[in-house]
């Protein structure tokens, strides 16, 4: 069975693959973390991240283990969810390393899934750069199952952890299928959605009577990193939108470790991810936290999505 070690030595050049490598041990260590019988998973840190969230203990811990594995790599730099500015590391290091230590922490006290979504940039413009330019990028999943989804721009690899702490390859061609009948939205927020989010998700809803002509589940698990592996796994679509709340005109997600990272795995794997209807991969941030419309998956649906945009 094929190790990750061995995967990314066929396909990324040593220091790619060995900034990878410290990035699934440091996932080893948050996932023992998690799984401590003596860890209080919802404890709370006091502190406020640049999400408005109040750290979890775990979310500063998980951030503390990925800033190691960054150091630990020679990364020129590391961004994240839990730091208001970049952290300047290696001067001449190749490459900066973006993550959202762990995705997910308003699942921490239910024992949901949750995750730690990584993206490996190059130092232009202080990694503020269109997702197309990522090196690669991935996300690990601490759920049932600890495991990984990662491509360094060759395509799509999934691996599951064992329990030495090594990721062993699932599968070395991931693919998400073109056609679904799940579509992954938080439907509390259906009376803010503007009207393409509107029609779309009514015609969804209306399944074999209306003008989609077949049946769709809604699948909602408040996790991206959960929704995202059950979309590389079985397809379907994610819509995190633009709506008319304040402050979520640009809906909730950020756009440089979490929605950059994602789009890349997705086109990847033959899927489509916008935000809503241009590609995710050529927007160019323009600052570490901004946040961004998110639709992604199952490539159909998504351009069904884009489609509805168009017609205003
Ligand atoms: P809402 C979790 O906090 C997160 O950042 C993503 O993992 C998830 O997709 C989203 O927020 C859920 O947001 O507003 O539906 O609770």
């Amino acid at each position: 069975m094929t190790n990750l070690a061995a995967y990314l030595d066929s396909r990324a050049g040593p220091e790619l693959a060995a900034a990878i490598g410290e990035l699934a041990a440091a996932a080893a260590r948050i996932s023992a973390e998690i799984r401590a019988p003596r860890r209080v998973l919802d404890a709370v840190a006091g502190d406020v991240n640049a999400d408005g969230d109040t750290q979890k203990a775990l979310d500063v811990l998980a951030d503390e283990i990925i800033l190691g594995a960054a150091r630990q790599a020679g990364a020129a730099a590391y961004m994240s969810e839990e730091r208001e500015a970049a952290i300047p590391l290696e001067p001449d290091g190749p490459f900066i390393i973006a993550s959202d230590p762990l995705d997910g922490s308003s699942n921490i006290g239910v024992n949901v899934s949750i995750g730690t979504i990584f993206s490996v940039l190059p130092t232009a413009g202080a990694g503020l750069v269109a997702g197309r330019a990522q090196h690669a990028a991935g996300f690990f999943v601490y759920g049932p199952q600890t495991t990984l989804l990662v491509t360094v721009g060759a395509g799509v690899a999934s691996f599951r952890m064992d329990a030495d702490g090594n990721f062993q390859m699932i599968d070395d061609n991931v693919r998400i299928p073109e056609q679904t009948g799940e579509f992954a939205i938080n439907a509390g927020n259906q009376r803010y959605w503007l009207p393409p989010v509107q029609r779309y998700i009514a015609d969804c809803v209306a399944g074999a009577d209306g003008p989609r002509g077949r049946n769709f589940s809604q699948r909602y698990v408040g996790s991206l990193v959960a929704e995202a592996w059950r979309i590389f796994s079985r397809g379907g679509v994610f819509l995190y939108p633009a709506d008319s709340r304040d402050g979520f005109a640009d809906g909730r997600l950020r756009l440089v470790y979490e929605a950059a990272p994602m789009a890349l795995l997705v086109e990847q794997a033959g899927g489509r991810a916008t935000d809503g209807t241009r590609d995710i991969l050529d927007i160019t941030p323009t600052a570490v936290h901004q946040r961004v419309p998110l639709v992604f998956g199952s490539s159909e649906e998504v351009d069904e999505v884009a489609s509805q945009h168009a017609a205003g």
